[in-house]
Parts: structure tokens; sequence; C-alpha cells
């Protein structure tokens, strides 16, 4: 054979379609320890969860059940679609038999959920938002799922699960799924952040881009400008700064996940602030804000409610809201510098 880089250009290409999900949380690890393998179990079922909804979602208009209201309305008041339901038993029953989580407390249940015959030995608890950006659905628009993992401390006999009420830094893996053109999930379990996509010929999760770190500064600003009249004039003010400065563009999906993930590559910041009359928000802090957060300070980034960091605010309930303002460095400093500026006059 003449060309011998023709070999060592196949054999990369092979290495990169094997590294699958459960191998790169194990390597990453470093570890075949009984942890190292419950989480690399975990992720696997998660995938499953992502594989499962997302062969539902290409289908969304075909098939019964998939797009449309319920005509519930959910424990946030939120009127519930037909995939906020099937998406969030997808993650219950993925996890039934595996011994693994013992509780999930997602946004579309009102107390967790509890696979009483994984309790005994599955000292884990799954956070989720099941489908983030649901309005998105009925229009064939991105949407994703997040999730995060933590791990039950002490006794929880009266199922309170007051553990949970606890700060972002108890997260020990979070990440999401991103249901676009192709299906990606992004992990982290604390070393670095991580993206696969879904290759649908081998039905698996291959590595895509490994140690992603988000730019100090990007032009994105990202938020429902819709808002403005019911904001705080300090958030109002950093809106008037980048309409008056060259350098920023717009962009907002109304699904959150998309608009992070864009930002996680590309730099800038999102913003969901509070309103005159909504101080906290509308982003829930368990299951949305708190693993966002914790994959943008693994990514060099950072998230902040405008004056603390939301990997230190402690809930006071499951479904917890908080102001969210995330992205490169530079631009959340500069949205707290006008949150500072106005708490000073
Ligand atoms: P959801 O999880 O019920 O879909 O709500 C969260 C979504 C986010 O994905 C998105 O950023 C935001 O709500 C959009 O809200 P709004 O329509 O107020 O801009
Ligand atoms: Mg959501």
């Amino acid at each position: 054979m003449t060309d011998v880089g023709q070999p060592l250009a196949q054999e990369h290409t092979l290495d990169r379609d094997c590294t699958t999900l459960s191998r790169h949380v194990l390597e990453q690890l470093r570890s075949f320890s009984a942890e190292a393998q419950d989480l690399s179990a975990i992720m696997n079922r998660i995938a499953l969860a992502a594989k499962l909804i997302s062969r539902r979602l290409s289908r969304a208009g075909l098939v019964e059940g998939a797009l449309g209201f319920t005509g519930n309305v959910n424990v946030q008041g939120e009127s519930v679609k037909k995939m906020d339901l099937y998406a969030n038993d997808v993650f219950i029953s993925v996890f039934k038999q595996s011994g693994l989580i013992c509780r999930l407390a997602s946004e579309e249940m009102e107390k967790p959920y509890y696979i009483p015959e994984n309790c005994p030995i599955g000292r884990y608890t799954l956070l989720y938002d099941p489908i983030d950006g649901s309005s998105n659905i009925d229009v064939n628009l991105n949407i994703g799922s997040i999730f995060a993992i933590r791990k039950q401390e002490g006794d929880d006999i009266e199922g309170d699960a007051r553990d949970l009420l606890q700060d972002g830094h108890r997260q020990i893996a979070a990440g999401y799924i991103l249901y676009g053109p192709s299906t990606m999930l992004i992990y982290s379990i604390g070393t670095g952040v991580h993206a696969f996509v879904l290759d649908p010929s081998l039905g698996e999760f291959i590595l895509a881009n490994e140690n992603i770190q988000v730019p100090n500064h990007g032009p994105v600003y990202s938020t429902n400008e819709g808002n403005f009249w019911q904001w705080e004039e300090s958030i109002r003010d950093y809106i008037r700064y980048v309409h008056r400065h060259e350098g920023y563009t717009a962009r907002y999906s109304g699904a959150l996940v998309g608009d992070f993930h864009r930002i996680l590559f590309q730099g800038g910041v999102f913003l969901y602030p509070g309103t005159v009359k909504k101080p906290e928000g509308k982003l829930r802090l368990l299951y949305e804000s708190a693993p966002l957060a914790f994959l943008m300070e693994q990514a060099g980034g950072k998230a902040s409610t405008g004056t603390e960091s939301i990997l230190d605010v402690v809930p006071d309930a499951i479904h917890t809201r908080t102001p969210l303002i995330i992205g490169s460095k530079e631009d959340v400093a500069l949205v707290e510098s006008f949150i500072q500026e106005r708490a000073r006059t």
C-alpha cells in the first residue's frame, strides 16, 4: 500500500466510533469502582431515555399522542403537553429494576417519585426536566431534556426528600439532551464537559467534542425581550447597553437547552431574570438552572442569579425558581455590574 496515512485515519475513525458514552464515563473516572460502574450505568440509562424520546419526536406528526396538550395543568400551573408526560414516564421506566436510582424529582411531579425496589441499594436521585422548551414541540423546533444526579444523603424515611434542598455543589453529574437536527447528549461528572451525537445507524451516542471550553466573551445575548416592560431597571440598563453598542446579536429560541448550547460553543449570555412581580423568575433551580450552572462552570463560564452564584443557592422547596444569568465569564459579569450599579443607587 502506497498511502501509509490511510490505515491510520481509518483507525482514528474507528476509535472515535467506539468511544461510546458509557465507555467515556468510565475513562473519565479512571476507575472500575462500584461508584464508577453506577455512574456509567446511570448515564447509559439516561442515553436510553434520550433515544426513546428522540424516536417519538422524530415521528411526532405521524403518531398518536406526541403533539398537543393533555388538558391537565402541572404543579407549576402550566398546561401539560402530551410529550411532557411521555418523557417524564420514560425517565421513570428506564430506571425501574435498575438498582440505581431510588428517587426521581421532575418538573412534572409535585413530589419525588420513588422506585421502592431500587431504594435498598440505589442511593442516587435523578432530578430532571423531561421536556424543556415545551412550547416548541408543536412547531417542530428544538427542545431538550435536562438532568442532574445527586447522592441521597441520610435517611429519607418520611419520603420528604429534605436532603435535596441543598446547594448545587452537591451534584455529582449533570447534563442535557438536545433534540435538534441531530440528537446530542452533553454531560459532566466534574471532569470537564463532553458532547455526544446520537448515531441512529448504531443506536449509540458517539463522542463528538471533549473538554468543551466556553469563550470568555461572545456576541450573543439571549433573553425574552417581550418581558422588558416588567423587568427591574438594572436589566433594562443592560439591554439598553447592548442595543447601543456594536458587536452584540440577539438569539432566543424559547428552549433554554438550545440557547444554552449555542452559548456553550460560541460564547455569550442567556438571561431569564426575575420581574418586578415575580423576582424569582421562571426557571427552576434543581432541574434547570443548577445542572446547567454545573456544566457552564465546568466549561470555564459562569452562572449567577445576578447577586450570587447559582451553585451556592439553597432552595427551600423542590420546585424553587431563581433568576438565571449564564454564559461567558465576561458577559455574565457585565450583567451583574448593571445589577450592582442599581443596588448602590
Ligand atoms: P418549560 O421547561 O416548561 O418548557 O419552561 C422552560 C422554558 C425554557 O426552556 C425557556 O428558556 C423559557 O421557558 C421560555 O419562556 P418564555 O416563553 O417566558 O420566554
Ligand atoms: Mg424547562
